[in-house]
């Protein structure tokens, strides 16, 4: 495995003893899941594609996010992950797996959802990159349609609110979601209706007309979309059924206040983009 970390080889967190067993093998063990040929230990060559992780205290779920990402996508990948040093070791877990495929970034002593993809993005190398939650609540198996449809797209989204798509989370979440996607679209048109998805794929030559603005949390989405179709991309939204996380917390609705601060966020970030011209 490849590992980048920002943090200094004495620092104590980094010779901390794991929080609980890798998930590597004991877990692939427990679910008959092992797999007879190791996973390769040097890679020669770009991937075909990759996909970037952010996470942040994501241990109960990553390595089941990882193995369905290398399950579901054909070719050659890679999984980026983008890890804010997790205080329950999310990072460690992933340098456990050991995998000349993935590629570990500890960052240490920041902390945003939109610079953590940013980061994944610059150090991928895939002619297809995509990023997604690593929750469990966007499913890989959803990968191979969205890359398929990038043989007449630039861009595939996966959509909660396109045909097929559905939102299972509290009436709370849903509502807010409806409520922040519908003013996007009034507000930056174009007919997407999943806005701020946060699950897509896409050629890598987007990134030579549109860049991430790599603030806050997952406002950055929409005018990520927005200013690609503004330059003339085209976005396909594929439809999924989207359910609350099961296992680990939150970090954008931990409290109501939280959750509506994030909203006014978003609110304001819509309009900024729609009003800026030049980026
Ligand atoms: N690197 C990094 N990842 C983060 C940060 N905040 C959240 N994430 C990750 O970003 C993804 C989205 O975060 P979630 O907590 O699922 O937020 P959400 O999707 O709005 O909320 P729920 O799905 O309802 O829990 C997850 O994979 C998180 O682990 C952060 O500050 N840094
Ligand atoms: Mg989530």
């Amino acid at each position: 495995m490849t590992s980048a970390t920002d943090i200094a080889p004495n620092d104590p967190a980094a010779s901390m003893e794991s929080a609980g067993a890798p998930c590597g093998l004991a877990d692939a063990v427990a679910t008959g899941e092992l797999v007879s040929v190791p996973p390769p230990t040097s890679r020669i060559g770009n991937p075909d594609v990759s996909i970037v992780l952010a996470t942040y205290n994501e241990r109960e779920n990553i390595c089941d996010v990882i193995r369905g990402i290398f399950q579901n996508v054909a070719g050659d990948v890679e999984v980026i992950v983008v890890d804010d040093d997790s205080p329950d070791e999310t990072w460690k877990l992933v340098e456990q797996m050991d995998d000349a495929r993935i590629k570990l970034i500890r960052r240490v002593s920041t902390r945003g959802l939109a610079s953590a993809f940013n980061r994944g993005i610059i150090e991928s190398r895939g002619n297809v990159v995509g990023w997604m939650d690593a929750d469990t609540t966007m499913p890989v198996e959803l990968l191979a349609k969205m890359i398929e449809k990038l043989s007449q797209h630039d861009i595939a989204v996966g959509s909660r609110y396109a045909e097929g798509g559905s939102d299972h989370r509290h009436w709370v979440r849903t509502t807010a979601s409806r409520l922040i996607n519908g003013f996007a679209g009034f507000v930056l048109g174009y007919g997407i209706k999943d806005y701020d998805s946060g699950f897509v794929v896409l050629r890598r030559s987007v990134f030579d007309k549109v860049s991430i603005i790599p603030t806050g949390y997952g406002a950055y989405f929409m005018e990520f979309l927005y200013t690609c179709r503004r330059k003339g991309l085209s976005v396909v939204e594929v439809g999924y059924g989207f359910t609350d996380r099961t296992k680990g917390y939150s970090k954008s609705a931990p409290s109501a206040i939280k959750f509506l601060w994030t909203g006014a966020g978003y609110v304001t970030r819509i309009l900024i983009a729609r009003l800026r011209h030049i980026d």
